[in-house]
């Protein structure tokens, strides 16, 4: 038994537990926040209230196939002891859980980067940006407290890995043990990757292909870089300009009151360049856009409320800065 694990959830003893999860909560904070309601449960006699602003589509099939309500999921209205935030690195990403945050009282349990500044929201955490999903931390977890968790959970887990590694494309040494195991249990693996994988409905597609329509690309050295805007679907629009061919995607949704900003990029490029799409972009982005941004080194986003003209220029300064090279616009022709 690793015993600073121990140590880091012995305050969870007998307490009355918040998780929470960011907006459009995707598979892995979902599958995340229901088995860890159900370790701390089991091992730490906890009374666990799951409380988040919403869900994505996709979450909402697979707790349809389990035939699990978040909403049911709640053992205490109020007074808390501990939140837990799962895969969710910045609390801006909340939205309106109207959750009260004490920076004594908020533990992260995350595999995003760190944000810069933690250490004003939360005192306690366990992050491990080297895992490719929230849900294989918690898997790991379950095995280390031996908790025996439902088939509902697993299969969720599973979903979260599969979703977050974007189906084994990101791993560590121990994604695909974990997820031996999880499938080893009896768990449908042909039911998850069908569910993870709806079509993708008309809106979707249409907003995919007017975000091709409307890009602008650049070129930077070898790196091909493209600039969109639509009014939804933005993170979708950005993988899809990936797998066209792109190096760097951004789309931005820019209207009278909202900004957001999504940006996806290839392997080869972060690896190459070492530019880490939410650490160099989106953190230093947020606050033009009066808000915040976060993610992955591949796949980072910011959300705010003016400005959004303005943060895809400097998104385009700080590029040529960071790649130490200008931004040549390629012809439409
Ligand atoms: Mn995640």
């Amino acid at each position: 038994m690793n015993s600073s694990l121990h140590d880091f959830f012995n305050r969870f003893q007998n307490k009355r537990i918040v998780i929470s999860f960011h907006q459009n909560g995707d598979p892995d904070a979902v599958a995340s926040a229901i088995a860890l309601r159900e370790i701390l449960k089991q091992k730490y006699n906890c009374q666990v209230s799951i409380i988040f602003d919403s869900v994505s589509k996709i979450s909402t099939t697979l707790l349809e196939e389990v035939k699990l309500k978040l909403e049911d999921l709640c053992d205490f209205k109020n007074e808390y002891d501990y939140i837990i935030l799962v895969d969710t690195n910045n609390p801006v990403q909340l939205g309106e859980t109207g959750l009260n945050l004490v920076k004594d009282r908020v533990v992260l349990i995350d595999h995003h980067l760190p944000h810069s500044e933690i250490a004003e929201f939360s005192a306690a955490h366990l992050i491990k940006p080297d895992y490719p999903a929230t849900s294989q931390i918690i898997f790991e977890l379950s095995e280390c407290f031996n908790a025996n968790l439902s088939y509902a959970s697993k299969f969720l887990l599973l979903a979260g890995i599969i979703y977050d590694s974007r189906c084994f494309n990101l791993i560590n040494t121990n994604t695909f043990l974990a997820a031996y195991k999880l499938v080893k249990t009896g768990l449908d693996y042909d039911k998850v990757l069908f569910l993870l994988n709806p079509l993708k409905d008309r809106s979707e597609k249409i907003a995919r292909l007017k975000a091709v329509k409307r890009m602008d690309l650049y070129e930077a050295g070898e790196w091909i870089i493209a600039i969109s805007k639509l009014g939804s679907f933005e993170a979708s629009a950005s993988r899809a300009i990936i797998q066209l061919g792109a190096d760097l995607a951004i789309v931005a949704n820019i209207d009278k009151d909202n900004v957001r900003i999504s940006g996806r990029a290839s392997t080869e490029f972060v690896k190459k360049t070492g530019i880490n799409l939410a650490k160099d972009l989106m953190e230093p982005i947020g606050p033009i856009i009066k808000g915040q941004g976060g993610g992955h080194s591949s796949a980072a986003g910011c959300n705010g409320v003016v400005n959004g003209e303005e943060a895809l220029e400097k998104i385009k300064e700080i590029l040529a800065e960071k790649l130490n090279l200008s931004l040549k616009k390629i012809s439409a022709e």
